[in-house]
């Protein structure tokens, strides 16, 4: 064994030092980056992309860099703060992240005040282990006294600024290095934030964080310009070749002078349907009712973060929800050619229904962009039992029933259910389900209310039938989005039996139910077809003889289209599923995984295009445009 010698202990003595003097910096660095690591594992869900640790590393450089231009004495509270508001927004990230499996923007931000459900929500969304990115916070406090108190040296200026320096530019060489990798590999992966998810594994929450706010800014500036003329040919070329008439023409015009009663119903997911739990079926009043129906079994929801209003806002108008944040929101002030104005062109009265205050997700502002006569929101309606969020699904049906009984017809009357709204425990006290094993869970809550709801839409649809509205009525019922989050994935597999947990399989079950009824029970069967909420107005613009213009989606019952685009990039083709946040394709039928070939790279970037379009036309206000060219 060796002694140290006195060198040595110089050595010793100068590496102490300076691990003493740097000890702020080395606490901030190693926790910070502990954190964003964590939390990329929590979003990653299972594709942990480890080169990851080099953006983080780099945005922390970059950040501690800033701390080196300080005096040492204030850089320690400079730290501090950062460490604060680093760990708020990754708390509100993982919150975010549970609930829309999605992460935080600018444009979400500033549509916060729409975000009630999730708001209301945030003891469910919320977890203990979230204080533990908190934790450090009550280190670093009393290590920061310490060092105030014991810190002496101050180092001038020009060697702090040359600290500074250095520091910032291997970060930020570090981070070029990555953007450049990751715009080599999926070019406009960037600018358009199409897969979230995908990107913030590849660069890490700040990263994303400023790229975000870069691209809002930057788009706020674009937009307030006109789109390329070339660009604004290109979008009507395309619009007016999707909504050309297929050779085909089943259901035309077959709606035309009879009401059209559309059911949007909060998170009915798809596999609740024909499906028991504890002996009992879950939704009995439904499986009913799709015997009686054209019931298509492989209807996608596509809604994005603007959920139940992208819902609302894709089946009546056929455009893909924006971006990022709520079209209901952003776009409020665009032109529509909206299936109620359509509709009023055809002298239809125009209603929509909901038992949640107005202004929630803007819909007293949307309503009216989209050409509803009324909207008969929590103020119009006796607020006599409230469950949840508002106004009880048994109490709005029934009062909904009596107004649609007063409304001019033919009419179109849009209503959107609220009871089985997460986080579901709410309904529990309003029935008695016995949902055995599953009691107390995520999802037996969820079974909980979906019966309930299911059992006040029996009730409606029975008496929309006995009072003689059904007869001279087409209806269409669907489920908004899902009802399990991501979160909570591993409880529905089990509740079904799969043994399987991949991509593939999460996304069977992203499926809501569409029943389309038409007098007499005429049309009943199941429609196995690949379709999405995109389609649902196209459908119903062919059964009504209304024009179509501006729709991205396909009629459902005429034509062979199975193109299901979802707004992160992924996609159905009726043959296979493409995955964006992993990059992979499955085979729709067998669930293998099939290679990218030419073609699927092809059809990928249509996809993607189709998707630029449809934000072009919502931030250029195209409708307007294009309508005043034709001179409407
Ligand atoms: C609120 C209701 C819920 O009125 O539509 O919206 P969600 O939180 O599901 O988007
Ligand atoms: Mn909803």
């Amino acid at each position: 064994m060796r002694f140290p010698d006195v060198k040595d202990n110089k050595i010793f003595g100068r590496v102490l030092n300076l691990l003493f003097n740097n000890i702020d910096i080395i606490l901030f660095c190693s926790i910070v980056f502990v954190k964003l690591m964590s939390y990329e594992k929590d979003i990653s869900s299972g594709y942990l992309n480890k080169s990851v640790i080099f953006p983080i590393a780099a945005s922390i450089l970059i950040l501690t860099s800033f701390s080196f231009a300080f005096k040492e004495k204030t850089r320690i509270s400079f730290l501090y703060i950062a460490d604060i508001v680093l760990s708020a927004i990754l708390i509100a990230d993982l919150m975010y992240y549970r609930y829309f499996k999605d992460i935080t923007t600018v444009a979400a931000i500033r549509n916060a005040k729409l975000l009630q459900g999730v708001s209301s929500s945030v003891s469910s969304v919320a977890s203990v282990k979230d204080l533990y990115y908190l934790l450090d916070l009550f280190i670093l406090l009393p290590v920061a006294r310490i060092y105030k108190k014991k810190k002496k040296n101050i180092k001038p200026l020009p060697k702090r600024l040359l600290s500074f320096l250095i520091i910032f530019v291997l970060g930020f060489g570090i981070n070029a290095s990555v953007f450049y990798r990751v715009s080599k590999q999926q070019p406009t992966l960037l600018t358009s934030m199409s897969n979230r998810i995908y990107l913030t594994n590849m660069i890490g929450d700040v990263d994303f964080h400023l790229v975000d706010s870069y691209n809002y800014i930057s788009n706020s500036i674009k937009n307030s310009k006109k789109l390329p003329d070339q660009k604004e040919k290109d979008i009507k070329t395309f619009l007016q070749n999707n909504n050309k008439d297929t050779d085909e023409s089943n259901f035309k015009g077959i709606g035309e002078g009879k009401n059209l009663i559309v059911i949007q119903v909060e998170a009915l997911q798809g596999f609740v349907i024909n499906q028991k739990v504890n002996g009992q079926e879950i939704t009995p009043n439904l499986n009913k009712w799709v015997n009686k129906c054209m019931y298509f079994d492989n209807y996608f929801y596509q809604v994005a973060g603007g959920n139940t209003s992208d819902a609302e806002f894709m089946s009546n108008n056929s455009l893909y929800p924006a971006q990022s944040g709520a079209a209901y929101y952003t776009y409020s002030g665009d032109k529509y050619d909206s299936l109620a104005s359509s509709l009023k062109d055809k002298n239809y009265y125009t209603a929509a229904l909901h038992g949640n205050s107005e202004g929630f997700w803007n819909r007293n502002v949307m309503y009216k962009a989209q050409s509803f006569d009324d909207f008969f929101g929590e103020h119009s309606f006796n607020v006599d039992e409230k469950i949840g969020l508002g106004l009880s699904d048994k109490s709005f049906l029934n009062q909904s029933l009596e107004k649609m009984k007063s409304f001019k017809q033919p009419y179109y009357s849009f209503l959107v259910t609220l009871t089985s709204h997460f986080p579901y425990e709410a309904v529990d006290k309003y029935g008695d389900f016995n949902v055995g094993e599953y009691e107390g869970t995520f999802i037996g809550n969820y079974l909980k209310a979906i019966h309930y709801t299911d059992a006040q839409l029996g009730e409606f649809l029975d008496n929309l039938e006995k009072d003689g509205i059904m007869q001279n009525s087409i209806i269409a019922l669907y489920g908004d989005h899902f009802a399990i989050p991501k979160d909570n994935a591993q409880q529905l597999f089990k509740f079904e039996n799969e043994s399987n947990s991949d991509d593939y399989t999460w996304f069977k079950y992203q499926k809501v139910p569409l029943l389309l009824h038409f007098p007499g029970d005429e049309y009943a069967g199941v429609n196995h077809k690949y379709t999405g909420q995109m389609d649902l107005y196209p459908t119903l613009a062919n059964m009504y003889n209304l024009p179509k213009n501006y729709m991205f989606g396909n009629d459902m019952l005429n034509g062979t289209s199975q193109k299901v685009i979802f707004r992160n990039g992924s996609f159905i083709d009726g043959q296979n599923l493409y995955v964006s946040w992993s990059n992979t394709y499955y085979n729709l039928k067998s669930g293998t995984k099939v290679n990218e070939t030419e073609e699927l790279k092809n059809e990928k970037n249509e996809y993607t295009k189709e998707l630029e379009y449809s934000d072009d036309l919502l931030n250029h206000n195209l409708i307007n445009t294009f309508d005043q060219e034709k001179g409407n």
